[in-house]
Formats: C-alpha cells, sequence, structure tokens
C-alpha cells in the first residue's frame, strides 16, 4: 500500500527537480556542486522489517533520539510538539467538563505505596525505588510514581469532608516510571513517559459512570479528530481491566502493517475499592457517612507511536495536519540560470505566503536553506511527514500557483499565490485530514474478521486480522485462547521460535543471523505472541438466540469480543 505511494511523491519530485536542471543546460551532477548528498539516506521498506522501518521513521524525522538508558528515549520539538496539541486539546475539553489541574509529587513513600496491597501486587516489580542519596542509604525507600493512586488520594480523604466538596476532579499532566522487562519500544512501550492522569470523586455512581464515558469519548476524539487513528471503544474483560478498579472501557486501535491491536488509553470506574482503603468518605445530606465513588483515566506519548505507525511509508512519517508541527513546507525550485531578481522575487513571494499562512493559523515554513538541493528537501520533508509541500518555481510563479504536493497520497493540486492561498490551503488541510481517517479506517475495516467457529480463529489472527467473535465472557475461555494461540500454539510461531533458537545456540554466521531476523519480522508482523481480548465493544452486532461461545466451549455466547495480538 503505502510503499507505491510514497516512491511516486518521491520519484516524481526528484524527476522535476532533474528536467528542470536539465533545461539549464547543465550536466546533473554538475549542475549543483553540493556539500551534501543528492537526497538524505532512505529508510528501510516497511514490509522487509517493521521495527527497523519505524526506528528509521522516528530517528530520520528527528521525533526521537536515542538514549543509553535502556528504555528511555529523548523526544525532541518534531514529536514534543505533536504531544503539545493534545495536551492543547484534552486540556481544554476536560476543564470545560470542570476538571482541573493540579500537581502531586513524583515520590511516594514505600508505606504509603504499600497501603494498598491489593492494587499494586500484580505491578510491584515494575517500580522504581530511590534507595540512597550521596553515599547514605535512606532511611526508608522512596518509589517513584508508576501511577498516583497512593500519592493522591490520602489527600483527597483530607479534603473530602461533605457533599458540598464533590466532586473533586483533578488531573495531572507528569511523567511516571514503570520499569518494564519486556523489550521496549519508542513511544509504546518505555520505562519512562509522560501522560495525564485523571483522578475525579463523586457522590453516586451515576455521576461517575457518565464521567468515564465522557473521557472516554474525548479519547476517541484525540485519536480520531487529531491523528486521523479510527478506534473501537468497549469495556474491558474481567481478566484485562484494572483490577483494582469496577470496571474498564478502552479506546483500541489497530495498526495494519503487522496486524497487531493496540490499547490507545484507558478511562476507569473504581467503584467504592480506594475510597474503603483511603477512607475517603463525605456527610451527604441526610447527615450520613458515605464513601465517594471514584474514576481514574489516562492518556499517554504512546498516541504519537501510535500515529506514527498506522499512517507512515516508506518515504518516512505521514502526519495528520492537525498535529503536525508544521503542516505547509514552501519550497523555492531555481537553477542557476535564473536571474537574480527572479530568485529574489520567488523568494519575497515564498515568505510573504508562509506570514500570511501563519496569520491564519496555518503552521507554515519555508524550507530557504541553500546548501541542500530541491530532491534532498523534498525526501527531507517527506520523512518528516508534512502534509502539504508548496513548490514555487518560475513557471508556477508564472501561472499564479503553487504547485502543491499532498504527503498521504502524493496527489498533485495547484494552489493560488497571493489572498486565495490560506483559505486554498485550509480546505487541502482540512481533506488530507479527513482523507487520512476514511483510509486508516477502511484499512482497519478490512482487517476485522467475524469468525464464530474455533477453526476460523487462529487462520484469521494469521492473516493480520482482529477477530470479532461471540463470547461467553467465562474467564477461564479466554485463558484457553492465551494458551493456544500462544508461544507454542501456532505455526508461525513455532518456526520463528525455532530460528530463533538456532541463532541462539549459535547455529553459525550469517544464515543464523539471516534466520534470527527472519523471526523478528515474523514477530513483528504479529504472527507470534497470544491473542486476548481487546474489549468487548459498545457497539455490538446483533446476536441471534442461542448462539454460542466461538472456543467450542459449549457454553451460550453474552456478546461480541473483539480479539486480536497486541501491543
Ligand atoms: C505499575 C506499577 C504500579 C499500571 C502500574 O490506568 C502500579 C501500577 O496501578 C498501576 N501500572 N497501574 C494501573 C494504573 C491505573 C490507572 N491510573 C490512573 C490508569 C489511568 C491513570
Amino acid at each position: 500500500m503505502a510503499s507505491s505511494k510514497k516512491e511516486t511523491g518521491l520519484k516524481l519530485s526528484v524527476k522535476k527537480v532533474r528536467a528542470r536542471a536539465r533545461a539549464a543546460g547543465r550536466p546533473l551532477a554538475a549542475r549543483r556542486p553540493s556539500p551534501t548528498p543528492a537526497s538524505p539516506a532512505p529508510l528501510r521498506a516497511q514490509a522487509d522489517n517493521f521495527p527497523e522501518w519505524y526506528s528509521q521513521a522516528i530517528t530520520y524525522s528527528e521525533m526521537i533520539e536515542y538514549y543509553d538508558i535502556s528504555g528511555c528515549y529523548i523526544l525532541r520539538p518534531w514529536s514534543f510538539a505533536i504531544w503539545e496539541s493534545i495536551q492543547g486539546f484534552f486540556d481544554a475539553q476536560i476543564k470545560a467538563l470542570g476538571v482541573q489541574n493540579a500537581y502531586f509529587p513524583l515520590f511516594v513513600a514505600k508505606s504509603a505505596l504499600e497501603a494498598e496491597k491489593e492494587h499494586v501486587e500484580g505491578f510491584s516489580p515494575e517500580v522504581a525505588w530511590v534507595t540512597r542519596s550521596g553515599a547514605s542509604e535512606l532511611v526508608e525507600p522512596i518509589a517513584i510514581r508508576p501511577t498516583s493512586e497512593t500519592i493522591m488520594y490520602p489527600a483527597y480523604a483530607k479534603w473530602i469532608r461533605s457533599h458540598r466538596d464533590l466532586p473533586l476532579r483533578l488531573n495531572q499532566w507528569t511523567n511516571v516510571v514503570r520499569w518494564e522487562f519486556k523489550h521496549p519500544t519508542p513511544f509504546l512501550r518505555t520505562r519512562e513517559f509522560l501522560w495525564q492522569e485523571g483522578h475525579s470523586a463523586f457522590a453516586t455512581r451515576a455521576e461517575a459512570d457518565v464521567e468515564v464515558l465522557q473521557i472516554l469519548d474525548l479519547y476517541a476524539r484525540v485519536y480520531e479528530e487529531l491523528l486521523a487513528v479510527p478506534v473501537i471503544k468497549g469495556r474491558k474483560s474481567e481478566k484485562e481491566k484494572f483490577a483494582g478498579g469496577l470496571y474498564t472501557t478502552t479506546v483500541e486501535a489497530f495498526i495494519p502493517t503487522n496486524g497487531r491491536a493496540i490499547q490507545g488509553a484507558t478511562s476507569h470506574c473504581l467503584g467504592q475499592n480506594f475510597s474503603k482503603m483511603f477512607k475517603i468518605e463525605f456527610v451527604d445530606g441526610e447527615s450520613e457517612r458515605r464513601l465517594v465513588w471514584q474514576n481514574s483515566w489516562g492518556l499517554t506519548t504512546r498516541t504519537i507511536g501510535v500515529c506514527v505507525m498506522v499512517h507512515g511509508d516508506d518515504a518516512g512519517l505521514v502526519l495528520p495536519p492537525r498535529v503536525a508541527p508544521v503542516q505547509v513546507v514552501i519550497i523555492v525550485i531555481v537553477s542557476a540560470k535564473d536571474t537574480e531578481e527572479v530568485k529574489a522575487r520567488l523568494a519575497g513571494e515564498a515568505a510573504a505566503a508562509a506570514a500570511a499562512l501563519g496569520a491564519a493559523g496555518i503552521r507554515a515554513k519555508v524550507d530557504d536553506r541553500d546548501n541542500y538541493s530541491g530532491g534532498w528537501k523534498f525526501a527531507h520533508w517527506e520523512q518528516k511527514g508534512v502534509p502539504l509541500r508548496l513548490e514555487l518555481g518560475p513557471r508556477d510563479f508564472a501561472a499564479g500557483a503553487f504547485a502543491g504536493v499532498r504527503r498521504c497520497d502524493g496527489a498533485k493540486l495547484a494552489l493560488p499565490l497571493g489572498a486565495a492561498l490560506p483559505a486554498a490551503a485550509r480546505a487541502a488541510l482540512d481533506a488530507i485530514q479527513a482523507d487520512m481517517l476514511a483510509k486508516a479506517r477502511a484499512e482497519r475495516d478490512a482487517h476485522i474478521a467475524v469468525v464464530t467457529r474455533w477453526a476460523d480463529f487462529v487462520p484469521a489472527l494469521d492473516r493480520g486480522d482482529l477477530v470479532l467473535a461471540p463470547w461467553s465472557e467465562l474467564i477461564e475461555t479466554e485463558e484457553w485462547v492465551k494458551e493456544q494461540t500462544g508461544p507454542r500454539g501456532t505455526a508461525a510461531a513455532a518456526a520463528a521460535a525455532a530460528a530463533a533458537a538456532a541463532a541462539a545456540a549459535g547455529a553459525g554466521g550469517a544464515a543464523a543471523a539471516a534466520d534470527a531476523e527472519a523471526a523478528e519480522v515474523e514477530a513483528s508482523k504479529g504472527l507470534t505472541g497470544a491473542a486476548k481480548t481487546l474489549c468487548i465493544p459498545f457497539e455490538q452486532p446483533p446476536l441471534p438466540a442461542g448462539t454460542k461461545c466461538f472456543t467450542g466451549s459449549g457454553k451460550d455466547a453474552v456478546g461480541w469480543a473483539l480479539w486480536g495480538r497486541s501491543y
């Protein structure tokens, strides 16, 4: 899908530059004695090795710099600006709902963290501790927040006295640390990440239930309206929910290149579990003491990685306009035969266009560096995923229009010079935004298999599909599916494992290395790894009476569940 479109965009661009050089009557090599190569290094093809493509996509585009602590990455301005866009939207939306921002400390005392043993238990291997300052041991180690329930709720217990103190709805934008042992992936699984965590307390369950869905809706809007990534909203199974809460809702996305699902964000109703533990009580209108009902909800910098994986192609990032740090890049194409006067006129026109776009709220930039060729700049901004490129050469200028190229599909369009430019660019960006979401949605929808028999389940997964299946919601059937699709459960998994084992055993040089890479690529395509429930979608197809659970357990299905191999 992506590869052909990218190549078209790039080759045509370079061709055009070359044609202009030829028109100038000079041999190409001599045309621009450039200190830099004709184009930046190309990326590995997605189909060859998706993990390597991803790593190159995020580094060549200047989103990420690697760091010497495993699982930690530098977010450079090109990715941080996307996070700021998400923050800007989400922060304004939650404030409109009545949520306030606050900041709680990074550290949590051992006693406080362990006050709430049950919820932390399964997570404890991931908690990072500070045990020393300088050369001296701390009297009691302090943990670095992996999430802030145990930091915030003791304060909630102090602040909430009466029903007049409710609801209490606080959010914080912070970093958290979870010392993961699984293979890290920038944005998707990192030991430190940025997020917002919201924590609310209400007098009634009904109010809490409403908020859970309001927040989930905002998460869906971040993905669909900002990142152009379609998501499926639903409820987590009992096995997959946050164990400390009552129920968990989620937005689930899909990576078409490897057929993997990914959890986008979660909004939990905690019920009264935490209020019991932390004694968060209020006196109601009838002077009765009651426990508050609580929610918590979080969205992380994983959003950026999902966006990269869903939209990127063999030429690099493809950013949706709503979050692109630069939405329009303007590149003047002149050759040695052009007079200084022509060059100055075009440069002036480009600068004026960028200023007019800026004044209209469009993030535009002129790349007027004279040490890079036009072809180099085209490929560079393609790698960075800028949604719209405007070229301006003498012929374009004479015709009164920029030659526009859409990053998402390489389609060309003319945009008028002068006062009509901002409205035309706005319309083009809006169309790109809508087309990117529509394309991702069509691709996702084409990868949802409706399966009612066990025999069809693994073949669907192995085609890289998500599976929608009638399910009993019994936890033992979910565990059984995990078993069946786990490490030794499928042929692809077995082959990949064998190749990896051969390589590890030192089966010999290049062949073993190639096998190991093949195994890695297979794994990255999602053809290995156990399947689990992603969610029980809120939008349910009709379930005919008497429909049985697809696992062959003989139990009645209670609804449709979405299954997949996931990150
Ligand atoms: C890791 C270490 C310690 C996840 C952890 O989802 C504790 C935890 O409680 C932990 N990893 N969780 C669950 C987080 C629940 C909840 N917190 C607020 C969210 C959204 C934001």
